[in-house]
């Protein structure tokens, strides 16, 4: 993970929710993959994370890069898979120090991420990038996908399927974050960053509890990219994430 770390902590900046989420997540600055990678440089990010269309034609090598090799849409409705949409050799290709996949812990085809992630780990380290997982428990059996019990078994599926970094939901305090944190052993542990928050105060504090129970970093989108001065929350973030600032002094201007 070095090439995305600075004091050993990373603030990575996530831009996939084209393909998750659809063009609802956008307005009309940030629909330009362009903007948000202008934003990754301005903000000094430790990596941008893209999907292999965005990365091949808009990817500009100055902010190291994570693609997401498998991905879904929101249309489709049931048990939650999400295959492979680009080989780790062509990630390494565009540019790529580092590939993400997302796996459904909890879904009925779980298998079939785990067994697809295993393979593109071996690859990815063959070829000396590193391999993210994005772990979210979800599917018809996962009540509450931010409960304690289920953050901390993700980041132990983690760190036993070979993930250099697992990106997993907060939990809502560091208390028991930090037992995630624990669990995930030599794997480094990214907040996911969720929909926008109604207060940047509020997701500040979010961030610094996931950083005070040890957390790497955090790999945010909506958060810094729907906010009508992303450049602020990003620097703001930086202070927090990578100075190990406390949240007021974070904002300070
Ligand atoms: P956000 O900070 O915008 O939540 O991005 C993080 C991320 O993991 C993206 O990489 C991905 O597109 C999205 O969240 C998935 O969100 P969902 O919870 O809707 O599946």
């Amino acid at each position: 993970m070095n090439p995305f770390l600075t004091k050993n902590r990373g603030l990575l900046l996530a831009y996939d929710q084209g393909l998750e989420h659809g063009p609802t997540d956008f307005g009309d600055r940030n629909f330009d993959p362009s903007f948000v990678m202008d934003l990754a440089i301005r903000g000094q990010f430790n990596g941008v994370v893209f999907q292999k269309g965005i990365a091949e034609q808009y990817y500009n090598g100055r902010v190291p890069l994570i693609v997401k090799v498998n991905g879904k849409t929101s249309l489709g409705k049931g048990e939650p898979l999400a295959g492979q949409n680009c080989s780790v050799k062509r990630a390494a290709e565009i540019g790529a120090r580092a590939v993400g996949y997302t796996i459904y812990a909890g879904s009925t085809y779980e298998n079939v991420m785990l067994e697809e992630f295993g393979h593109i780990q071996e690859e990815a380290h063959s070829l000396k990038m590193a391999a993210i997982a994005w772990i979210y428990p979800r599917g018809e059996t996962i009540r509450n996908d931010t409960a304690p019990e289920i953050v901390a078994y993700a980041a132990r599926l983690g760190l036993e399927i070979g993930a250099d970094a697992v990106k997993i939901k907060y939990t809502g305090d560091p208390e028991t974050f930090r037992w995630a944190v624990k669990c995930a052993g030599k794997t480094k542990v990214f907040m996911s960053g969720g929909p926008k928050a109604s207060a940047e105060i509020e997701f500040l504090k979010q961030v610094r509890g996931a950083l005070d129970a040890g957390a790497t970093g955090l790999a945010v989108g909506r958060n810094v990219w729907q906010n009508s001065n992303p450049d602020k929350i990003a620097l703001a973030l930086r202070r927090l994430v990578i100075e190990d600032r406390a949240v007021e002094n974070a904002l300070r201007t």
